[in-house]
């Protein structure tokens, strides 16, 4: 299976199954085992100073052989430092998220990494293309984080119409069922966080995976809409605070203001009331933490038994 896959080929990865760059979870620990899996671990810069970085890529290449990225939040305030870390790296997949990487584009093609950003539109996936992209990672509003707000059902066929690259999916796929369901919109490959969160090599608190493991399909809600970067969450005494200040229409920089900090306070202290539990919709069909090799060895050895299942109700 996938011997043939435009992404498989284009990076030289045995999966076209990425790791979502999740900022202080998306750490070598989870990265270098969803490489030597067979996938492509992804080192989430969030808001990362560079020399952090620096080491968090040291340490992956001392335990992977294969192929990784590097996610750059282009929000971040060392953006254009860390973008000189991964030129300097030689990171041969750089994936971005929550902005438009086109003035970094030319640097990193310039060293032949393969550029691959997220996009929440078909207008900014049709901008990128045109500005020599490999490919896009088309993220639905299922995700968990910095999210837009169309469904990967209706995100992924109308970028895959709209642009001649190959399209990864991402939002609401975790099982080979939604694996199957994305290559029928298109894709060419996926791009996972949830399920990833929670596996055993995945470093976050264990109150934060206990969370995600109690969550049910209601239980995320997007908050900090009014600011302009709206983010999915479970819910708890955090969300109830922004939904409050939303509500009141309090300025911008007061609600940015309570946001500030608080992923690290879930993901590394373990305080899911008052931290910001960023998770995406599926959570509630996860129920149990696996190891990461079996996680895409179920992703991947379940896909034919879906289609076989999915064609006896198609006849
Ligand atoms: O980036 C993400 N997910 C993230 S980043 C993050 S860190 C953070 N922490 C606190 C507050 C906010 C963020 C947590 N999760 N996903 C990729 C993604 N990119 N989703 C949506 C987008 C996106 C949105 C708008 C990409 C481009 C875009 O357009 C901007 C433009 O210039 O047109």
């Amino acid at each position: 299976m996938f011997e043939q896959n435009q992404i498989c080929k284009l990076l030289g990865i045995k999966y076209p199954i990425f790791q979502g760059g999740m900022a202080w979870i998306g750490t070598a620990e989870l990265a270098s085992a969803v490489s030597n899996a067979g996938g492509l671990g992804i080192i989430g810069a969030g808001h990362m100073p560079p020399d952090l970085l620096q080491k968090e890529i040291q340490k992956c290449k001392g335990w992977t052989d294969k192929p990784f990225g590097v996610n750059i939040m282009l929000m971040s305030p060392f953006v254009k430092e860390v973008m000189k870390v991964v030129v300097d790296e030689r990171i041969p997949v750089v994936t971005t998220g929550a902005g438009n990487p086109g003035e970094y584009i030319p640097a990193l093609k310039g060293i032949g990494s393969k550029v691959i950003p997220v996009v929440a539109s078909v207008a900014l996936a049709k901008r990128l293309v045109r500005t020599g992209v490999d490919a896009v990672i088309a993220e639905g509003t299922e995700s968990g984080g910095h999210v837009g707000d169309i469904t990967t059902m209706a995100l992924v066929p109308q970028i895959a119409d709209a642009v001649d690259v190959p399209v990864i999916a991402a939002g609401g796929v975790g099982d080979s069922r939604g694996m199957t369901a994305v290559f029928a919109l298109g894709a060419s490959g996926v791009q996972i966080g949830t399920r990833f969160v929670l596996s055993e090599e995945c470093i976050a608190h264990p109150n934060y995976k206990n969370f995600v493991l109690k969550a049910s399909d209601r239980s995320t809600v997007v908050t900090g809409r009014s600011t302009g970067h709206p983010v999915r969450v479970i819910k708890n005494k955090l969300t109830r605070e922004f939904e409050e200040l939303e509500r009141k229409n309090a300025p911008v920089e007061e609600i940015e203001k309570l946001g500030a900090g608080k992923l690290n306070l879930a993901t590394h202290k373990g305080d899911v009331e008052n931290g910001s539990v960023m998770i995406g919709q599926i959570s509630g069909m996860l129920h149990d933490i696996k190891p990461v090799a079996r996680i895409i060895e179920d992703l991947v050895g379940g896909i034919p038994a879906v289609v076989d299942s999915m064609q006896s109700r198609l006849r």
